[in-house]
């Protein structure tokens, strides 16, 4: 089944990323059908205007309505009323992305993206989409970017990599950090010796439950230090049943 994806921005070109690597072979191979649509396309003036000034003053400019309105019919009109996409719209404002949320979207046959630039979109646009689809407002982080365009590469690819056939190794998506609550473990490859500093030595002694146990604090030792909210959240049941696993 093909996961349908629709970006709608003023810079088109900021999206062009998506043509490469494993997005690109996954679009190549028809498991993703990424279309980007040019915001000015849905302008009628001769200057192709997107903007204006915020009624009730304030500093920046607010996207207009009208283009808004046009550019999400016409992607509405790429499929079946009764089965509208899921648009999500970037912004600091919005809810948190999460591994969980890029998981829950992985699943959806059709997701649309709206990326707003300058202060943002004319409310009314929400209110007029979300009779028409689920709308949700969606950050990155708290730290605020130019556009929306950046955050939709991010959340294209979280989001991708995890619809099936995209990534060749699916084994590789479960031991991953934010999977499963807690970071990564520190990984080596060759040389056994690299300017002095050894490999840890029990990754080398082939003795397979030392390793898992070793890889296990290493876990909790790193998420301890630099994502302590993290550890907070994990419960004590969880933290057994992996001393059971090891
Ligand atoms: Cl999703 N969009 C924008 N414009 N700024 C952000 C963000 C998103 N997430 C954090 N900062």
């Amino acid at each position: 089944m093909t996961v349908r994806l629709d970006v709608v921005s003023i810079f088109p070109d900021y999206l062009a990323p998506l043509d490469l690597s494993l997005i690109g072979t996954a679009r190549r191979k028809g498991l993703i059908d990424l279309q980007v649509h040019d915001l000015r396309d849905f302008t009628h003036d001769r200057h192709r205007t997107v903007d204006d000034t915020p009624y009730g003053g304030g500093a920046g400019m607010v996207m207009r309505p009208e283009p808004w309105g046009e550019a999400l019919d016409h992607v509405l009109a790429q499929g079946p009323a009764d089965a509208p996409p899921h648009l999500i719209v970037p912004g600091p404002g919005g809810v948190p992305f999460t591994q969980a949320m890029a998981r829950d979207l992985a699943q959806q046959p059709w997701l649309a993206f709206a990326c707003g630039r300058y202060e943002g979109i004319d409310e009314r646009v929400y209110d007029e989409a979300r009779e028409h689809m689920p709308v949700s407002v969606v950050s990155l982080g708290d730290y605020v970017l130019n556009g929306g365009e950046v955050a939709v590469l991010a959340m294209v690819e979280a989001i991708a990599r995890l619809i099936p056939g995209v990534i060749g190794n699916a084994l590789s998506l479960v031991e991953e950090s934010h999977e499963d609550g807690l970071l990564e473990y520190p990984v080596y490859t060759k040389p056994p010796v690299w300017r002095a500093r050894e490999v840890p030595e029990v990754l080398l002694s082939g003795h397979h439950a030392a390793i898992a146990r070793w890889r296990r604090d290493e876990r909790l030792r790193r998420t301890a230090g630099r994502r302590p909210d993290m550890l907070a959240t994990l419960d004590e049941q969880d933290l057994d049943a992996r001393d059971r696993q090891v």
